[in-house]
């Protein structure tokens, strides 16, 4: 996990800043003495930022470090998590007040004000308890964008059962060693999901991976599709049947604010996903202040857009719990962004008058290919915040969402941050910073984050190395569920001396001393903004029997950022490895993990390149993959191995 992903040279030229227009600072929520006052006493400023938050008893300490790397924050402060995200507004008189525009693929829609959305989380919370869950049990979530996935993550919260949410595109396989992983008692899900235009099955599918599954008690299924599915007698339960008669009284019990809130998985740079560890206070401080002041946010006067799934910790963040618990009046939208049309996306910002819209940079490339006069046709006047995560955003693209989505005018948030750090972490603030095409700049107020070498010191200006987070926040993971030692050793081990948090990304300083970040520079890849490694579809590829070796590599891609390309030794007695053999491993890898992991390309060799200690040497294959001029083979084992691949290639093989 040494090799450095190639530099985005592209990102290190650019010079263009544009500074805030007086009239957006003027009314922004974030000022300028921000940095200084977080400076001067962290503490303080996070205990501040606390209180934007209802808390049933305020803590006595705001952090305690004594068992570093486990954080606690708030200590001795409780809270209700859903009570901050939903009943503290209606208790305000804001009750019909819209939380979420719905938008259904088909076009079907529908309207929940806070009042509504407040019985509805009753009601679920009610069913929960009904099952027999207490706090502390866990709950699997596979759905698609629904109110009811939002409902069913507020419920268990409510009620200090951690959600699991699982993206929808995940296969059976993946869905079952999470549930078992975490020992699930319960799985939601839905009847089926439209994708594309068309319906797809969803309970199958979860049919399928809970077969034999032992923690699992009850299946609650949503009627959205309307489709034929079967009903496992004593399992299954319809949300309709379960939660619709149960009483929209819900008294929500204040946990402590160290209770654990969620897991959810994520790719390492082994096989097997991690289960990144959420608790309550502190996730829900940095979630809403990170919305309030990246966004700009107003309470009542702003429609914000978060693109994201909730499948995602984009989705956990920034379309369930910061926005809620900052009384947001949200456009959530189930389906793809090119169904029925191109302009979907512009036909909702208008029609709804969406004024944050915070998405991906593989989508913002994506939209630039279908064409600039798409987003022409639509009047995108209210607009006036944009957002961009996942990935390094590049220069040509951030330009583009400028010019044709944000009017020239709105600010862009290039927004830095991980599944494991809860929240934004790096970002420009909207009104304060001048932005530059391509960096997310610095560290929030309140936030330490630093450039360093291998020795872990810092580098200077324009010098390039490790990101690594120098001092705790209040959203930062309390772990991988079940698995002290990994959460050690992968996150905390690489600058143990200095007590570094090592995100994994490489990172430069410029000559102002922003930072901009290069990728990731362990074995993962980020295709679409979503984290896929290397090894686990490694492992997929061999799994299948006709493989004897396997080595995938991420190659730039225009679209999406990384593509997966793989590289497979097939067994002795395995067909001639063509078209059909590939596409038959490209399914199989779907199949193992889902389609977000299916192979752009699989080239069949005959060796792989290996040091002579074995490991395989990924930067070269990723000079094949990208068709450069393959690099310095010296430390191969045995150096013809590259020319007997690059000629395999060249003459089809
Ligand atoms: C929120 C999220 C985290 C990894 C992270 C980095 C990449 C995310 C980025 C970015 C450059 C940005 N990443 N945002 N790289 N600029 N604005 O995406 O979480 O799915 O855990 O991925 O994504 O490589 O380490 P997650």
């Amino acid at each position: 996990m040494t090799e450095q992903s190639p530099a985005l040279d592209n990102l290190l030229t650019e010079s263009r800043t544009f500074p805030p227009s007086e009239a957006f600072s003027a009314q922004a929520n974030a000022t300028a003495d921000f940095y200084a006052e977080a400076d001067a006493d962290r503490e303080a400023f996070w205990a501040k930022q606390a209180e934007r938050l209802h808390w049933e008893t305020k803590w006595s300490q705001v952090l305690d470090w004594t068992n570093a790397p486990v954080a606690k924050w708030f200590v001795g402060g409780k809270l209700n998590v859903a009570y901050n995200c939903v009943d503290r507004h209606v208790a305000d008189g804001h009750g019909d007040q819209v939380a979420i525009h719905w938008v259904g693929e088909p076009g079907d829609s529908r309207d929940i004000t806070y009042a509504q959305l407040k019985d509805e989380v009753s009601r679920a919370a009610n069913a929960l308890e009904s099952l027999g869950l207490v706090a502390g049990d866990r709950v699997a979530i596979q759905m698609p964008m629904v109110p009811e996935a939002i409902v069913a993550m507020l419920a268990c919260a409510r009620v200090g059962v951690l959600h699991s949410v699982v993206f929808g595109g995940f296969s059976p396989t993946a869905l079952r060693s999470r549930v078992d992983d975490q020992a699930a008692r319960i799985v939601i899900t839905t009847d089926g999901q439209y994708r594309r235009g068309k319906a797809a099955p969803m309970k199958a599918n979860v049919d399928e991976a809970l077969e034999g599954a032992e923690s699992v008690e009850k299946v609650i299924v949503v009627r959205r599709t309307g489709e034929e599915v079967p009903i496992t007698e004593g399992r299954d339960i319809w949300w309709h049947e379960l939660v619709d008669g149960q009483s929209a009284d819900h008294t929500p019990q204040a946990f402590d604010s160290e209770h654990p809130l969620f897991i959810l998985y994520t790719s390492g740079t082994t096989g097997k996903p991690k289960g990144i560890l959420h608790t309550s206070g502190g996730y829900l401080t940095q979630a809403a202040y990170t919305h309030h002041n990246v966004f700009d946010h107003k309470a009542g006067e702003d429609v914000y857009w978060c693109t994201a799934d909730i499948g995602w910790i984009t989705g956990h963040t920034y379309i369930v719990y910061g926005p809620l618990a900052n009384r947001t009046t949200q456009v959530v939208y189930e389906g793809t962004p090119n169904t029925p049309h191109e302009g979907r996306h512009w036909e909702i910002v208008q029609q709804h008058k969406v004024s944050i819209y915070y998405t991906a940079p593989t989508l913002i490339r994506t939209f630039m290919k279908w064409g600039n006069e798409i987003p022409a046709k639509y009047d995108l006047s209210s607009l006036r915040v944009l957002g961009s995560v996942g990935e390094p955003i590049n220069p040509e693209a951030w330009i583009w969402y400028r010019e044709n989505v944000g009017a020239n005018s709105a600010p862009i948030v290039d927004t830095w941050w991980q599944t494991e750090t809860g929240a934004i972490m790096i970002s420009p603030l909207p009104g304060v910073t001048s932005t530059k095409p391509g960096s997310a700049q610095k560290a929030l107020p309140g936030i330490s984050a630093k450039v360093v070498d291998d020795q872990g010191v810092e580098v200077g200006k324009g010098g390039g190395g490790y990101l690594v987070l120098d001092k705790p926040w209040p959203g930062m993971l309390r772990g991988i569920w079940g698995d002290e030692q990994r959460f050690r050793e992968t996150y905390w081990s690489r600058f143990a001396d200095q007590g570094f948090y090592f995100a994994g990304d490489g990172a430069k300083y410029d000559a102002d001393g922003d930072v901009w970040l290069l990728g990731r520079v362990d074995d993962v890849m980020n295709v679409s903004g979503h984290r896929i490694s290397t090894t686990e579809v490694e492992s997929a590829l061999v799994s299948h029997p006709t493989v004897a070796e396997a080595a995938v590599v991420g190659a730039t891609d225009p679209t999406t950022g990384q593509g997966i390309v793989a590289f497979v030794i097939l067994r002795g007695n395995a067909v001639d490895g063509g078209e059909e053999a590939v596409q038959e491993l490209r399914n199989h890898v779907a199949k193992e993990i889902g389609p977000i992991a299916k192979p752009r390309q699989i080239l069949v060799v005959q060796e792989l390149p290996k040091t002579r200690s074995g490991k395989i040497m990924r930067r070269l294959l990723r000079d094949v993959a990208e068709n450069r001029q393959v690099g310095d083979v010296t430390t191969l084992a045995d150096s013809s191995v590259m020319d007997l691949i690059s000629s395999g290639l060249k003459s089809g093989k």
